[in-house]
Order: structure tokens, then C-alpha cells, then sequence
């Protein structure tokens, strides 16, 4: 397989691009869709500087990487969920890439601010897990862009995570979360930061092939708890419809947001406040993330230790049992 554009090798065939390019053609071509993606959604400015929210994985490292080169201001940050393993190695990868650029990343611990890390959160408020780490995710990404100055957050998803969102909100007809699927949600609040997906347009296997051409290091696995994610099963039912029809998932998103999504814009309707207890944005009094911390509070604290129990003149050895009964046995029998 001929590159289309040099003759040479050609690393990447793209299908629904009609076309094969070597590694260094596949790069530019990966970076001119990325950043002409960047303009034509007015993601942000060159004078804008840009917090890269980074997992350690293939895709928001070659976003990073992109901007970077491209000559953007940017600043990574890595949110540290305390999932065992997993967080360790993708954690080791984000300082490893942030390290070799000189480049600099902002760790913010899940366990500092939420008081536990993502499965004792899972523990403490009997949600999904990925209902916890999403809501928290979202609130820190915020809170830390704001808190730096920062007008914008990136995230890396890619065009399989967008349209697998999007296939399951209409098959739930969730009509709230197709209002919200778009990859530019503004901020609608001074206490909001625009939040951006640079990679929309790019499919996972490109990213990926970008990443292995740069030499990226990032983290293969994925994180434990993705494992029997429904997300997962919708990726491979759109994989499929791929593979006998190239570019169905560009048309599929494109198409709903070039014709459908401003339907659903439309009738959402949402009134934002400050939330009473940490100031950032709410649509009730108190924020979700502040009444999940409270959860993991009240579930975390160590339990009273029992009063010192005073002596009783019928508490001879071998006589402890006999009271402690009539003691349990006058409760009940309380009126
Ligand atoms: S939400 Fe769920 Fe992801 Fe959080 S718990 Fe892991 S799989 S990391 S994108
Ligand atoms: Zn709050």
C-alpha cells in the first residue's frame, strides 16, 4: 500500500477518506483536521490559554501534543482517581509526557477534594461508578480552570466516544443529554468554563495511529471499571456498521449536529445558581459534588467509640452478660 500523497509506504489506510498516507504525511493530515477543527468550531483563540484535561491515554496525549506543537499556551491537568493501579501507571504517563516537553501538569487528587478516592466514593454513595467519577470529574476540570484563569478545558474525545454518547441518548430518547452532546458546551455562567473536544472529527484507530507515529507513551489498558460498559457495546455495534460502510460515524454525529441538535437546544431550559456551600455552579442549592462529599464524610467517619460503661454494683465477673440483657430487655419493653 502506496502513501497517496508521497508514493512511500503508506502506514494507515482511511477508508472513509479514501485514502493511505505514511507516518509523516498521517501526521500532518491528523493535525490539519484537528486544529482546522479548532477554528471552524471557534473552540478557542491563539490568545486563549488552553487547560488540557489529560488521562494518560492515546487520546488526550495526542491532543496535548498537537496544541503544543501548533504553538498553543497550554497547561495539563490530571485528575488522580485513586483507581489502584490504573491511576498510578496513567499518572506516571502524563508526568512522563509533560516531563519530556518541559510542559507543565497540575495534578488534582479525587481523594484530597471528594475525601476518598473514585471506589470508596462508589462505596460511600452507593452510585455507579462511573456516575461518580464523571460527576466528579467534571466539577474538579471546572473548578481547577477557573481557579488558574483559564477560559477553556479540552478533553480528548474522539468521534467512537461522541457517537457512542449519542447512539445511547437516542435509543434512551434522552433528550437532555442530546441538548447538551456538542463539542463546544459554552460557558453560559461567569462561575462556567467552556469545555471543548478538539478530537471530535477523529476516530479512535487514528488517534491511536498518531500517537504510536509521535512515539507517545501512553496507557493501553483501560481503566478497570470500563469493563462491560454499555458505552462499549455501542462502540462495537457502530464498529460494525463501519466496517461495511465507511464513515457512518462521521455521518451519524455530523448530521445531528448539523440538523438535529438545535430541536432539543432549544427546549432546555435550565436556571444556574451558586451553590450556597462552595460557590460553584448549581441548578439547586447545594451542588451535587458537595452532597457527595457529604456522603463520603458521613460514611467515612470513624464511629463514636461506646462511653466507658460505669461501674454497676452487679457488675461482678461473670455477670456482664445477665445485665447487658436486662438492659436490651428494658428497651424494648420501654413504652
Ligand atoms: S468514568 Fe468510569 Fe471512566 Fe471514571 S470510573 Fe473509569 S471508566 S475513568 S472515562
Ligand atoms: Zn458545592
Amino acid at each position: 500500500m502506496k502513501c497517496r500523497k508521497c508514493g512511500g509506504r503508506a502506514v494507515l489506510e482511511l477508508r472513509r477518506h479514501n485514502t493511505a498516507l505514511c507516518g509523516p504525511d498521517f501526521v500532518g493530515f491528523f493535525r490539519r483536521h484537528v486544529l482546522e477543527t479548532v477554528r471552524r468550531w471557534r473552540m478557542f483563540t491563539r490568545d486563549e490559554p488552553v487547560l488540557v484535561a489529560v488521562s494518560g491515554g492515546k487520546d488526550s496525549l495526542a491532543l496535548w501534543d498537537v496544541l503544543h506543537d501548533a504553538g498553543y499556551r497550554t497547561i495539563g491537568l490530571y485528575l488522580d482517581l485513586g483507581i489502584f493501579d490504573y491511576s498510578r501507571a496513567s499518572k506516571a504517563r502524563c508526568e512522563g509526557f509533560a516531563a519530556e516537553r518541559g510542559l507543565e501538569l497540575r495534578v488534582v487528587a479525587v481523594a484530597d477534594e471528594a475525601g476518598a478516592p473514585i471506589p470508596a466514593v462508589r462505596d460511600a454513595t452507593r452510585r455507579p461508578t462511573c456516575s461518580a467519577c464523571g460527576l466528579s470529574k467534571r466539577y474538579l476540570m471546572n473548578r481547577a480552570a477557573l481557579d488558574a484563569g483559564f477560559p477553556v478545558v479540552a478533553t480528548g474525545h474522539n468521534l467512537d466516544d461522541e457517537a457512542a454518547t449519542l447512539f445511547g441518548s437516542t435509543l434512551r430518547w434522552d433528550e437532555s443529554a442530546l441538548a447538551r452532546q456538542t463539542p463546544v458546551l459554552e460557558a453560559t455562567h461567569p462561575k462556567l468554563v467552556r469545555r471543548v473536544k478538539p478530537l471530535f472529527r477523529m476516530s479512535e484507530r487514528e488517534t491511536a495511529a498518531y500517537a504510536f507515529v509521535r512515539g507517545i507513551d501512553y496507557i493501553v489498558e483501560e481503566c478497570p471499571f470500563a469493563r462491560g460498559a454499555t458505552s462499549i457495546a455501542h462502540k462495537e455495534v457502530l464498529n460494525r456498521l463501519e466496517d461495511t460502510s465507511p464513515g457512518s460515524k462521521a455521518m451519524f454525529l455530523q448530521g445531528f449536529l448539523e440538523r438535529a441538535r438545535g430541536l432539543f437546544q432549544a427546549r432546555e431550559t435550565v436556571t444556574l445558581a451558586e451553590c450556597v456551600r462552595c460557590g460553584q455552579v448549581t441548578t439547586g442549592e447545594v451542588c451535587a459534588f458537595c452532597k457527595l462529599r457529604d456522603q463520603v464524610t458521613r460514611a467515612t467517619r470513624p464511629s463514636r467509640p461506646a462511653p466507658a460503661a460505669e461501674a454497676h454494683p452487679l457488675d461482678l465477673p461473670g455477670t456482664r452478660g445477665l445485665i447487658a440483657d436486662l438492659h436490651a430487655a428494658s428497651e424494648i419493653h420501654a413504652p
